[in-house]
């Protein structure tokens, strides 16, 4: 009795021996290793071919976008726009960026029937009502333009009267996909805190 046991932990080690992944690597179906963010990656940038290998994962949910070939992830816990961003910095990723109406369709199948931030801002020293896509540290600040979707009458900052500016970007689950400006924190309460989506 005593011997199989030795036997099967003789052959349980040799198995783990063989795999030779770091824990915050993946294998692949095909094999290959493929690295994800963990506590033994340096801190500075990935490279772009690093950045091109890492696999679409993460999050709540994510989809690789037929489009544009980044993987854009959800995080369901609300979070404020500078929150979301610094957390989607840390994914080694960036708040998403849209700029196909197939891109929006991927993302909004993430989302179902959430608000979630995305990247875009008319925040200082953007000039009000003139939405950039933030981008990030690899990535220049394009304006958002071409493909846009907004609801009819958003971006109103607002709107007249209102006392809180609203400079952050949201797509609405709840109404196919659409987007509205809102603030990028509270207050008012129950404002300016959403689930938000990243991509790399
Ligand atoms: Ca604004
Ligand atoms: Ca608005």
């Amino acid at each position: 009795m005593g011997s199989k046991i030795a036997s099967a932990i003789a052959m349980l080690a040799t198995l783990l021996a063989g795999c030779g992944a770091k824990l915050d690597e993946n294998v692949a179906g095909d094999g290959s290793v493929v690295d994800v963010p963990g506590p033994t990656d340096a801190t500075t940038a990935p490279s772009d071919a690093a950045i091109d290998a890492r696999l679409c994962a993460g999050g709540d949910a994510r989809a690789t976008d037929p489009a544009t070939g980044s993987c854009f992830v959800w995080f369901t816990a609300p979070a404020t726009y500078p929150a979301a961003n610094a957390a989607c910095t840390a994914f080694g990723a960036k708040l998403a960026i849209i700029k196909a109406a197939q891109t929006n369709a991927t993302v909004l199948s993430l989302i179902g029937m959430s608000d979630a931030f995305l990247g875009g801002t008319d925040a200082p020293p953007a000039t009000e009502g003139a939405f950039l896509w933030r981008g990030n540290a690899a990535d220049p600040v394009t304006a958002v333009a071409n493909y846009t979707n907004w609801r009819a009458g958003e971006p109103n900052n607002g709107g007249a009267g209102s006392t809180v500016e609203e400079d952050c970007m949201i797509i609405e689950g709840a109404r196919g996909g659409t987007w509205d400006d809102r603030p990028c924190a509270p207050p008012p309460v129950g404002a300016g805190s959403y689930s938000y989506v990243c991509q790399f």
